[in-house]
């Protein structure tokens, strides 16, 4: 039986010099463009190294968080859906990324409303949760929700804690009916039916992992979720995105994976 993150394909958008300038919460400084760079490759290899045959979209330096491909689309293996990012900046991305889903999927359904980012789309494998967010709003995120229901997938659409820039930046399915959160994240008992591994203080920031077959991408800076992340049937794999996360990269939003 398929898990729901066994996957063979993958879609990526190479990072332009202008990734430097994505959108960020704060003021953090500028990332260096040659580690940013070195990051994405890293991860790209440790995709194809999971299983996957990867495609590689060119950069576009029109829109500097063009490579975070998984928040203007969600994809399963019967149809991709093109959503209404919620930042002004990233709105062309769900056209730009278009051709490519046409090219790939059997169907490109859109958002009819509203705003959604796929970093809020959550796939527990028996449903899915989309967060609301500053980027995703309860137009976007219902009338999503609806557009799954004809797809045949469950989906229910939850407030996650303040603080988070989407709902997946506080936690993944890392095995299945098992998810790492946050405290705070755990704390909304939005995980009903699921074993929650909380990822410890001080690494609250690591909560983003990502499970593609047998492998577990994970924060090289953060060691003791790498541990409570053994014994799940996956290899782990520790990855740089010191840089990267300057930006507010995530190991899921990086990738569009079926
Ligand atoms: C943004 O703020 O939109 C990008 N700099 C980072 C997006 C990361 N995506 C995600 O967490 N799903």
């Amino acid at each position: 039986m398929t898990r729901p993150f066994d996957f063979t394909r993958a879609l990526v958008r190479r990072p332009g010099a202008n990734a430097v300038k994505g959108l960020r919460a704060g003021d953090r400084p500028d990332p260096d463009l040659a580690g940013l760079l070195a990051e994405h490759a890293a991860y790209v290899a440790a995709l194809r190294g999971a299983g996957l045959t990867v495609d590689e979209l060119p950069a576009d330096e029109d829109f500097p968080d063009g490579l975070f491909v998984e928040d203007p689309a969600l994809v399963f293996p019967e149809a991709a859906i093109l959503l209404r990012p919620g930042a002004p900046s990233r709105q062309g991305e769900a056209a730009l990324l278009r051709p490519a889903l046409e090219a790939r999927f059997p169907a490109v359904l859109e958002l009819p409303a509203g705003h959604a980012d796929g970093g809020d789309v959550l796939d527990l494998g028996t449903r899915l949760l989309i967060g609301l967010s500053s980027r995703t709003d309860r137009t976007g995120a219902e009338a999503l929700a609806a557009l799954l229901a004809g797809l045949g997938r469950a989906a229910e659409v939850v407030a996650p804690p303040a603080g988070v820039l989407h709902l997946k930046t506080g936690g993944s399915l890392v095995a299945e009916g098992v998810v790492l959160a946050t405290a705070a994240l755990a704390a909304t008992g939005r995980f009903a039916g699921c074993e929650v591994i909380e990822a410890p203080a001080g690494e609250e920031g690591g909560a983003n992992v990502l499970r593609v077959n047998d492998t577990l991408l994970v924060g090289e800076r953060y060691p003791q979720i790498a541990a409570r992340l053994a014994g799940l049937g996956a290899e782990v794999v520790p990855l740089a995105n010191r840089e990267i996360a300057r930006i507010d990269a995530g190991f899921t939003c990086m990738s569009l994976r079926w």
